[in-house]
């Protein structure tokens, strides 16, 4: 099975590039406003490429269970499974109990986050060429909090949805297609006027309750397995899977993002110090302070 998604207003196609310069990336892609890009030759070493599949994850991990959740964001039901058994729903929805409960839209594993557990996964593969990732310098404790919260493998059958959203704490994207198409339609940050915080149906726009809405420029994509999508900080972006589909992502920072990555951390402390919470980061640090604390901060 496989969907056909297209924005039914104006859009603008992505640009593809391989053999890119990490500098240049830098200085085109993702200073400013930035621009997103799909680069076509950044998993040609991976084993991930060769080996990561359905039939891959189900045979080693299958008996873990995972939650899966019927979008990425602001998610309506929930179910836990075994891994194994959602390998089956992402390719064959109907042969699984799941697919009698899922919604408009097909139960999606959001929550993979299996690299501190699964470390093995992590010789799958490299951080792309093209990216100067700053947190890939975290060692230890404090390098397996980043890969928990920072990290995922996506994984789902057609329809999967992830809702238009900004990544948190303005920090870049990336995200590598292993299996199976999907479509990304992107809108600068300096669309956002134009966005009426993203209440709109993207397949079926209401412009008489949207009307600045066909101002916006947004950027479509069909990324396709052994490509990687660069996604800048402030980019809201939707997506859908249009076949069975396996990603693996991870959000960074560098020196592109550093300033706004702390003014992010800043503007949202409640939910940053909660992520603060987890062990491997308050063992990793030496943090012997937690929320609380912070609460009587602002009184001085
Ligand atoms: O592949 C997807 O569904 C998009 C994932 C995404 O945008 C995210 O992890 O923030
Ligand atoms: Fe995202």
């Amino acid at each position: 099975m496989s969907l056909d998604v297209h924005y039914s207003l104006t859009s603008v196609p992505i640009e593809r590039v391989a053999g890119v310069d990490r500098v240049e990336f830098e200085r085109q892609h993702l200073n400013g406003v930035g621009r997103p890009v799909i680069v076509t030759d950044a998993m040609r070493s991976w084993a991930a490429t060769e080996t990561w599949s359905f039939d891959f994850f189900a045979d080693r991990y299958g008996e873990e269970t995972v939650i899966v959740t019927d979008r990425l964001a602001g998610a309506t039901r929930g179910r836990r499974c075994k891994l194994g058994d959602f390998m089956v729903y992402s390719r064959f929805p109907a042969l699984t109990s799941l697919a009698a409960v899922a919604g408009p839209t097909p139960f999606y594993l959001t929550s993979f986050s299996p690299f501190a557990r699964h470390p093995e996964l992590l010789r799958d593969f490299d951080e792309p060429y093209f990216v100067d990732n700053a947190l890939r310098e975290l060692q230890g404790p404090l390098w397996d909090w980043y890969v928990e919260q920072f990290s995922w493998i996506f994984i789902g059958p057609p329809g999967t949805l992830s809702p238009l959203h900004v990544d948190l704490f303005g920090t870049h994207a990336w995200l590598a297609q292993v299996c199976g198409r999907k479509h990304f339609l992107l809108y600068s940050p300096a669309d956002r006027p134009y966005l009426y915080g993203g209440a709109f149906d993207p397949d079926a726009p209401d412009l008489e309750r949207f009307p600045l809405l066909p101002q916006a420029r947004p950027i479509e994509a069909v990324l396709e397995p052994g490509e990687v999508i660069a996604i800048p900080r402030g980019w809201a972006h939707r997506v859908i899977a249009l076949e069975p589909a396996i990603s693996l992502t991870f959000n960074f920072v560098n020196r592109s993002n550093l300033a706004s990555h702390l003014v992010e951390v800043g503007r949202n402390l409640p939910l940053w110090a909660r992520k603060l919470q987890a062990p491997g980061f308050r063992e990793g640090s030496g943090a012997t302070w937690g929320p609380d604390d912070l609460a009587g901060a602002s009184r001085d």
